[in-house]
């Protein structure tokens, strides 16, 4: 691992910007549709089976959690996933809303992940947000996760597919897997500053 990984633990959670750790190190963020995995991908990238809790059932994530690297040396906060369709209108509104109040709110911001799913086209919420972090002139890097449901020529073709749709936003894509553990590595190079 370049990047050498001692702890990880969870500072806090936050519904407001009332709610936020003092701002301290540069915070990387993970942003992505309900259920994409993104906490396993932060699982997976701090080396904790349990850091972040891993749902079957999506949307349960509704606040923003604040994990600490390296007693406070830089911070990973898993932001709430948007687009899971059961939730009442009110409630995502409510979401967006945290979302949208931390990624512009946040000096101490440095880097937002979003992470898309290798198996499906980026939803209308996805390219919104990448649209919306491009027009910030957001750094933003791409995670594809669950590569390892696919065999690698399924693979290969469905990157050829989502490859394009990165162009326009200038970013080039990790490949990820929180089962294998591939990408994590480049994963730390991206957000480790
Ligand atoms: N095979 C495989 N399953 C994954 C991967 N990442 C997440 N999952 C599964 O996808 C589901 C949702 O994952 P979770 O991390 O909770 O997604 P989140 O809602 O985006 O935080 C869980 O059942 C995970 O075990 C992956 O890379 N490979
Ligand atoms: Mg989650």
């Amino acid at each position: 691992m370049p990047y050498k990984l001692q702890t990880a633990e969870f500072l806090t959670a936050a519904v407001n910007a009332r709610g936020y750790p003092p701002p301290g190190p540069r915070e990387v963020a993970f942003a992505g549709r309900s259920n994409v995995g993104k906490s396993s991908l932060i699982n997976k990238i701090t080396n904790r089976k349990k850091l972040v809790r891993v749902s079957n059932r999506p949307g349960r994530t509704q606040q923003i959690n604040f994990f600490s690297i390296n007693g406070d040396e830089l911070r990973l906060v898993d932001l709430p996933g948007y687009g899971f369709a059961k939730v009442p209108k009110a409630v995502r509104a409510s979401w967006r809303k945290m979302i949208e109040g931390y990624l512009t709110g946040r000096d101490t911001l440095a880097v937002v992940v979003v992470i898309l799913d290798i198996r499906r086209q980026p939803s209308d919420e996805d390219l919104m947000l990448l649209d919306w972090l491009n027009a910030l002139g957001q750094n933003t890097t791409v995670v594809i996760t669950k590569a390892d449901k696919l065999s690698k020529n399924q693979a290969n073709s469905r990157l050829a597919k989502l490859r394009p749709l990165l162009i326009p936003y200038d970013l080039d894509p990790i490949v990820f897997s929180a089962k294998t553990g591939q990408g994590v590595d480049q994963v730390w190079q991206r957000i480790a500053g």
